[in-house]
Order: C-alpha cells, then sequence, then structure tokens
C-alpha cells in the first residue's frame, strides 16, 4: 500500500494480550464483604476471590439485636470505604451466624442461649437495603465446611465433616460435595451430639452435648473452676493472680505442665468430642475429619486415639486433620459470594 492507504487501511499493531495477567487482575480485585457472628466475636473481613484476609474488623458481638444490628452495619460501612482505597470491587455479602439459618430466605430461624435476642431474624434485609448488594447467609459451622471445600483440605473430597470450636461448637457435612441442611435447617448442629444421658447443662437447654464438654466456652469453666480453688496453678506457669482472666489456652498450659486436674478436665472433654465424632462416623461415614478453631491441635490426636478404640472396624481408616485456614467461617461467608457471582 502506498502511504496515505496504509493510514487510513492499518491500525497500530495490537499489544499482546496477555490473558493470565488478566485473570490474576480479577482473582486480586474481585472480593466479598465477609461477616461472621459468633457467641463471643463478630468479624468483618474483606476477602479476595482467592481467599486471602485482605482486612478484618474485630469487635466483642452486643448482646441485644439493635445493638448487634447497628454495629454490623457500621463494620460493614467502615470495610467498604476501605475497599476502595485497598482496590477490591465488592461483590456481595456472606454471612456466617451460630444458630439454624434458612439461607434461602436470609432468616435466622433459631439460637441457643449463646446468641441472645437472635431467633427470627431476617439478615438479608437490612444488610442489603444499607449497602445495595446481595447477601447470602448460612449457619457457621455451614460456612466452615464450604471453606474447607474451597480453600482448605476439603478440596476435591466428596464426603467429609468439620467441627470448628469456639465460644461453643459448630459442625458442617459435605456429602456428595454439597452441604447437607436436613428438612428444617437443623442438620450438622454437631456441637449438640449428645455423649452423656446426664452429663454438664449445654446453652441449648440440653445436657451431655460435646459443647457442653470440649468447647472454648466449656473448658473456660472448668479453667475459672480450678483457677477460684487455686488448683490451676502449676511451676513455670508464671503468676496467676486470684481475679485474673483465665482461658481454655491457661488450662491447656496447665495440663502440659503436669497439673493432673487440668489433665483430668481435658481428657474428658477429648474422650467426649472422640465419642461424638465416633457417633458422626457412624451416621454420615465421610472419608475425612477436619478441626478448626483454638482447640483444634489440641484435639485432634486424642480424637483419632477414640476412633481407633470405638469406631467400627469400617470406619477406623478415617482421617482426622487441623485445619490450615486462618479464619474458617469468615472464609465460607465469602465462598458463597465469590462462587454465586461469578457462576456461568
Ligand atoms: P466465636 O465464634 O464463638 O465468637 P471465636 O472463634 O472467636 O468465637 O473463639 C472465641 C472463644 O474461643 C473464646 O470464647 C474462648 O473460649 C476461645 N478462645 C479463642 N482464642 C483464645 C485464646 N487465644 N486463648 C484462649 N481461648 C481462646
Ligand atoms: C452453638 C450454636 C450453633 C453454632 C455453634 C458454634 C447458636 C447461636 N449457636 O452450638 O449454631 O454453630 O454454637 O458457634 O445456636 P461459635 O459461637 O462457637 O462460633
Ligand atoms: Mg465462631
Ligand atoms: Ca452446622
Ligand atoms: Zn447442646
Amino acid at each position: 500500500l502506498d502511504e496515505p492507504l496504509q493510514k487510513t487501511f492499518c491500525f497500530p499493531p495490537i499489544r499482546e494480550w496477555d490473558i493470565s495477567q488478566d485473570i490474576d487482575h480479577i482473582l486480586e480485585t474481585q472480593s466479598a464483604l465477609a461477616i461472621d457472628l459468633g457467641g463471643t466475636n463478630l468479624r468483618v473481613a474483606i476477602v479476595s476471590m482467592r481467599g486471602k484476609i485482605v482486612k478484618k474488623y474485630s469487635q466483642a458481638n452486643p448482646k441485644t439485636y439493635e445493638a448487634r444490628i447497628e454495629l454490623i452495619l457500621k463494620m460493614c460501612a467502615e470495610a467498604v470505604f476501605d475497599a476502595v482505597h485497598l482496590n477490591c470491587r465488592i461483590l456481595g455479602v456472606g454471612v456466617s451466624t451460630g444458630g439454624r439459618v434458612n439461607p434461602q430466605e436470609g432468616v435466622i430461624l433459631h439460637s441457643t442461649k449463646l446468641i441472645q435476642e437472635w431467633s427470627s431474624i431476617d439478615i438479608r434485609t437490612p444488610i442489603s437495603d444499607a449497602l445495595h448488594l446481595p447477601v447470602w447467609v448460612d449457619n457457621d459451622g455451614n460456612c466452615a465446611a464450604l471453606a474447607e471445600k474451597k480453600f482448605g483440605h476439603g478440596k476435591g473430597v466428596e464426603n467429609f465433616v468439620t467441627i470448628i470450636t469456639g465460644t461453643g461448637i459448630g459442625g458442617g457435612i459435605i456429602q456428595h460435595n454439597e452441604l447437607i441442611h436436613g428438612s428444617t435447617f437443623c442438620a450438622a448442629e454437631l456441637g449438640h451430639i449428645m455423649v452423656s444421658l446426664d452429663g454438664p447443662e449445654c446453652m441449648c437447654g440440653s445436657r451431655g452435648c460435646i459443647e457442653a464438654y470440649a468447647s472454648g466456652m466449656a473448658l473456660q469453666k472448668e479453667a475459672k473452676r480450678l483457677h477460684d480453688e487455686e488448683l490451676l496453678e502449676v511451676e513455670g506457669m508464671g503468676d496467676l493472680k486470684k481475679a485474673e482472666f483465665v482461658s481454655a489456652i491457661h488450662l491447656i498450659n496447665a495440663a502440659r505442665l503436669g497439673n493432673s486436674k487440668a489433665e483430668a478436665v481435658l481428657r474428658t472433654a477429648s474422650m467426649a468430642l472422640g465419642v461424638g465424632i465416633v457417633n458422626i462416623l457412624h451416621v454420615v461415614n465421610p472419608s475425612l475429619v477436619i478441626l478448626s478453631g483454638v482447640l483444634a491441635t489440641h484435639y485432634q490426636a486424642p480424637v483419632q486415639q477414640v476412633i481407633g478404640q470405638r469406631a467400627l472396624t469400617s470406619a477406623q481408616r478415617i482421617q482426622v486433620l487441623t485445619s490450615d485456614l486462618e479464619e474458617p467461617a469468615l472464609l465460607g461467608a465469602a465462598s458463597m459470594v465469590l462462587d454465586y457471582t461469578t457462576r456461568r
């Protein structure tokens, strides 16, 4: 072509398109807002498509409905504001909460005393009205299972169960690659598997539940009792003042240093949890059990041992792993958003 014609018909060479860079950019910027409501804490986080927690906000979970909703909206507004500066595009909001949840309606049907004023609550409407974003909701244990499936040890595992220990004990069951919700959204309330007819009282109103033996709250109660009787202190642990706050971790430390009372409490807790898990194995027969939460590493070996002693032969070889996720409930809440909004 002569020069004037070339100018008319030929475009400058197009920059070579690097698709992997574009995908990288999408995975970095497309994000979810995740909320986790537990017996103690209220957490909000910006979570990227890759499952990275970009920023996290924590507060004590307020005791009344009004204060709780107000704080949730305030924390979300702050996170949405920060997301802009962090180059995160928020696609929606995922809520993980204690209690029985109807995910289709976005409603918390019922909660135990662990979260007060948290029954028959439409959590979707106030959040979507305030933020103009789509909202997904599920039970916290169920969310933890979703997180393991997408980002953790549950990746590619068809049948697995997760148990998350916080203030209470939450559970999630993946059967044939799907969460089980049950007929009235009460499936996988694994904390309320009962292992004795007349065991300790549980926050659910019953007794003998594994939550009443092995949760953070149950161990804290035992730690306090020993501390009040001046039986918790051991040499090497440092001075515990009479009024000082004690937790499950103090109990574990005391046991490690040879305190026999603390050891006995932990032995009972581990046994209760182990027997509860054996019951789960005999009902849903998963190939993997994932433990998460602050006490997971402590429980892993004793639980595996109880399985060895008490499970049927066919359920003996089931693996028990400790989660490698930082915040399973938050990540699972985010995964509901990321999976739905990017589904083709
Ligand atoms: P939730 O989801 O129930 O609000 P978290 O998962 O945040 O709770 O865990 C909080 C509970 O776990 C506390 O009530 C306490 O029993 C226990 N816990 C968490 N972190 C620690 C810690 N560092 N030391 C001792 N106990 C802890
Ligand atoms: C309770 C129950 C479960 C929840 C579990 C773990 C309520 C409010 N909570 O058993 O639904 O999964 O606690 O909750 O009914 P967390 O507070 O330990 O995170
Ligand atoms: Mg929790
Ligand atoms: Ca559950
Ligand atoms: Zn219970």
